[in-house]
């Protein structure tokens, strides 16, 4: 049985996110790097400034583990405040992507969103996202940025902006509809948000480059410098109405995305999760296999 921690539960209701720190090792957080930069070294779809992996849980096999890592499920049966919870079978993975202010809840890809309607006044809609970078983001602004309590709301620009200072091995964990975004400029650094400007502009002048091209420069700079941003990003819910439509909808923006028709995981990690009593929603997804047929 877990402790359940009403605190934290509170908390992620209130605030509609929440930072755990030092979840995975060193060596874990090295391997997984590993993982996302070999797939990324043939595969991958472009996609803003950088490269991005969408259905991954089913795509990388090798990430399996990190799925039903045993903190990762303790932590999730902790906010969810029981033993039952659900994987969505979402996943997605990125390097050196950019961003700009968003919700997870799909009410930008299709009508109705995920859930199907507008879902924010409702107390049992439980869908936690993890967001796990794979290095650290204390001292730039290239991790992740919340507004504080906005997964009440349909507004995206409405709530009190928060940065959240990660190192390595720490995760956030989110409500999916909660207003989030990763790095926003080239360079992340607050400090830089003027010099960034004028040193395109010079960059420009000397170069005669297009603001495209210094951008692409300045990109590479900062990764020479910095290294290359990695980040893995999944999903877990309530076992209910509310996370196996996220999953099932989630699910199909996936496969449009890879433009294949690869849904299930792999036997092993379906087994693993079997084994830790952890229950998925892609026994929900037979009605896309149909679709997919047709
Ligand atoms: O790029 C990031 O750090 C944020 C990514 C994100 O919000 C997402 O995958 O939905
Ligand atoms: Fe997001």
């Amino acid at each position: 049985m877990i402790a359940t921690n009403y605190n934290s539960i509170q908390l992620i209701q209130t605030d509609g996110y929440m930072v755990i720190r030092n979840v995975f090792s060193a060596k874990e957080i090295s391997s997984l790097r590993k993982t996302v930069k070999n797939h990324f070294k043939n595969q991958g779809l472009l996609a803003n400034s950088g490269l991005t992996q969408p259905n991954a849980a089913v795509e990388v096999s090798d990430l399996g583990w990190l799925f039903y890592h045993p903190k990762i499920l303790d932590v999730m049966r902790q906010l969810l405040g029981q033993e039952d919870i659900m994987f969505t079978s979402h996943c997605d993975i990125h390097c050196r992507t950019l961003s700009a202010w968003h919700k997870d809840d799909g009410m930008g890809v299709m009508e109705g969103g995920y859930f199907g309607f507008p879902a924010y006044d409702k107390e049992d809609c439980r869908v936690y996202k993890v967001a796990l970078y794979l290095q650290d983001h204390a001292q730039n602004i290239g991790g992740l940025t919340v507004r504080k309590g906005s997964h009440k709301f349909a507004e995206v620009d409405k709530g009190e902006e928060v940065y959240i200072k990660t190192k390595a091995g720490d995760i956030v964990v989110f409500d999916v509809r909660l207003n989030h975004t990763g790095q926003q400029d080239i360079l992340p650094f607050l400090w830089l948000e003027k010099p960034n400007f004028l040193l395109r502009k010079i960059m420009k002048k000397i170069f005669q480059t297009e603001a495209k091209q210094s951008k692409k420069y300045l990109k590479k700079l900062y990764e020479i410098l910095f290294g290359e941003r990695l980040s893995i990003f999944f999903t877990y819910g309530l076992p209910n109405d509310y996370t196996k439509n996220f999953s099932v909808n989630n699910m199909k923006r996936q496969l449009w995305q890879n433009k294949n028709a690869n849904i299930f995981l792999s036997p092993a990690t379906r087994q693993q999760f079997i084994k830790n009593n952890v229950l998925v929603a892609e026994e929900y997804f037979s009605e896309l296999v149909n679709e997919n047929k047709s």
